[in-house]
């Protein structure tokens, strides 16, 4: 059994990319978490099984300096050989390019709109699969698989294990467990993401790996959540989405360590998310914290140096099911342009919250 096969296409993918042959590229989204990647190379894979004409590139929505943030994929990937220069970046490749010269079929998975500069790609949209909330936002001939379930990599898992020639490759198996696994916290209900199919496809995927559920899950978990010496800059930058609706445009950042840590720990905090919202232009900017203490908890912070947007949202936000309290932590005296919560509601995750806001602003603001 060859232990290379992602390595292979991975490499074959890279150098067949030419802007002047057609193309279909797998994107990921531009959080670029683990589910993104995996899914985005794995789909592209299945492509590639498949014979087609055209060159498929799995597309990883980040530059490639942003990859050694994601501690939990560069551990993963290593673990199956595959190291930063193996993965093709956004950085790497001209979408645009290919797009002018008819040569892109895009296909999304993990996000099923495109955002910021990418949104002028939209009509090049032939498929899309994912698990978030439908936007509605693609061609009306495109073929889509929109389902809530926990991961993306549950229904990439559901068409690989149709191939027979695939199902003994353990490192295929591996990244899709460690997907799954890490997106609903190891099969956890209490997050609220986990449903039937992803149970269904994580019971095959481990009995035919032979890996074993909990020692993945933890060591991956443990990578993620371990107290990360990145600065507050970095932190933001880990996880990070962006929209606009109404007249604002903001951005929310998941960051594995609990607010009461970032704000009492890390230096001129109020400064640093100046400088992002700047860079990214936004008029609010959204913090999660989700730490383990040692159960999974959360927090929120609302960061706005324009106080009648810092309040409106604020408000609404204590007034929906967030669950949210006024978070007392010692050292944080509740600086004017942040507003700090712990969040009881641990099931609202980013990918709940953004419509709730979008809703929210588009009457508001
Ligand atoms: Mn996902």
């Amino acid at each position: 059994m060859s232990d290379s096969v992602i390595l292979t296409f991975l490499a074959e993918a890279k150098s067949a990319y030419n802007p002047n042959n057609k193309t279909i590229v797998v994107l990921g989204n531009q959080a670029a978490d683990l589910d993104s990647m995996v899914s985005s190379i794995l789909y592209g894979f299945y492509l590639s099984q498949r014979y087609l004409e055209e060159t498929v590139l799995p597309v990883i929505n980040i530059p490639q300096k942003d990859y050694k943030l994601r501690t939990e994929a560069v551990y993963l990937f290593n673990q199956i050989g595959v190291s930063a220069e193996d993965l093709i970046f956004i950085d790497q490749i001209d979408l645009d390019e290919l797009a002018r010269k008819n040569n892109l079929r895009l296909i999304l998975v993990d996000h099923n709109r495109l955002t910021g500069a990418e949104e002028m790609l939209r009509d090049f949209i032939v498929e899309i699969i994912d698990h978030h909330e439908d936007e509605k936002h693609y061609p009306r001939n495109a073929r889509i698989d929109i389902r809530p379930v926990g991961s993306t990599a549950t229904l990439v898992a559901e068409r690989l294990l149709k191939l027979k020639h695939v199902r003994n490759f353990k490192e295929i198996n591996r990244l899709l467990l460690g997907a799954i696994l890490l997106d609903t916290v190891n099969l956890s209900h209490e997050v609220g993401k986990t449903t039937d199919t992803d149970i269904k496809i994580v019971k095959r995927l481990l009995t035919l790996s032979g890996l074993d559920r909990q020692t993945l899950f933890d060591t991956l978990k443990e990578i993620k959540f371990s107290d990360t010496k990145l600065n507050c800059y970095d932190l933001l930058r880990m996880d990070y989405k962006e929209w606009a609706s109404g007249r604002l445009k903001y951005g929310i950042s998941f960051i594995p360590i609990s607010a009461g840590e970032l704000l009492v720990k890390r230096e001129s905090i109020q400064e640093i998310f100046q400088q992002y919202l700047e860079e990214k232009n936004l008029d609010f900017l959204i913090i999660m914290n989700g730490s383990l203490a040692p159960d999974f908890k959360r927090d929120l912070l609302i960061y706005s140096p324009n106080s009648i947007i810092l309040s409106g949202v604020g408000r609404f936000l204590e007034s929906s099911d967030l669950g949210l309290k006024n978070l007392m932590t010692p050292g944080f005296h509740g600086e004017k342009t942040i507003a700090a919560y712990s969040q009881d509601n641990i099931k609202v995750s980013r990918k709940k919250l953004m419509p709730l806001l979008n809703d929210f602003l588009k009457k508001a603001f």
